[in-house]
């Protein structure tokens, strides 16, 4: 039985690979870019028909089960290949389960486009094609999540609590901590 993981870790697969990090399960990795058309492959298109990298493939005794979507590989992960012990990244609880999945999804639908913009526009295009007012107008939106997140961790802080969903590191940390 194995677990592979595709593609480069400066990517949207730094998620998956996190997690299983974090839990230390075996893995291949399969650092594949996504660049130049390379997971525009018929053969990679057949794990993923959107042609984006990540994409987790778990071979297991009852088959193959093939996940793509970053923020779902991770919790994938999380949750078959961890323990549900209090201990480690995977929700414990209906609790923190509820809490991993809120976080993450919010992290996917209100702030990842937005901080993308940014990375692009500041850092990652070539200079010449960056149009700073883009970074400016997503930094001046992300201002609204962010001050929930900051609100929410402060109230984490006045329970005790250092991490998002519990008081341990857990996988809704880094769903969000991959994005913010
Ligand atoms: N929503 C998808 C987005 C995946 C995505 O766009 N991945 C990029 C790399 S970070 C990619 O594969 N780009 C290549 C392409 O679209 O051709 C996810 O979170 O997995």
């Amino acid at each position: 039985m194995t677990l592979k993981i595709y593609g480069m870790g400066a990517s949207r697969a730094a998620r998956p690979l996190w997690a299983a990090l974090e839990l230390g399960v075996p893995f291949e990795h399969i650092a594949m870019t996504y660049k130049a058309g390379a997971t525009r492959t018929p053969e990679f298109l057949a794990l993923n028909p959107n042609g984006h990298i990540p994409v987790v493939v778990d071979e297991r005794a009852d088959g193959a089960v093939t996940v793509w979507e970053s923020m779902a590989c991770a919790l994938y992960i999380a949750r078959v290949h961890g323990q549900a012990d209090g201990q480690s990244i995977t929700p414990a609880s209906p609790r923190e389960e509820a809490e991993a999945l809120r976080w993450t999804f919010w992290a996917v639908t209100e702030l990842e486009k937005d901080a993308l913009t940014v990375l692009m526009h500041r850092m990652a295009m070539p200079e010449d094609q960056r149009k700073p007012e883009l970074a400016d107008q997503a930094e001046s939106r992300l201002k609204v999540p962010l001050a929930v997140l900051e609100q929410h961790l402060q109230a984490q802080h006045a329970k005790g609590e250092a991490y998002l969903a519990a008081n341990r590191f857990t996988v809704a940390d880094v769903c969000v901590a991959s994005v913010a």
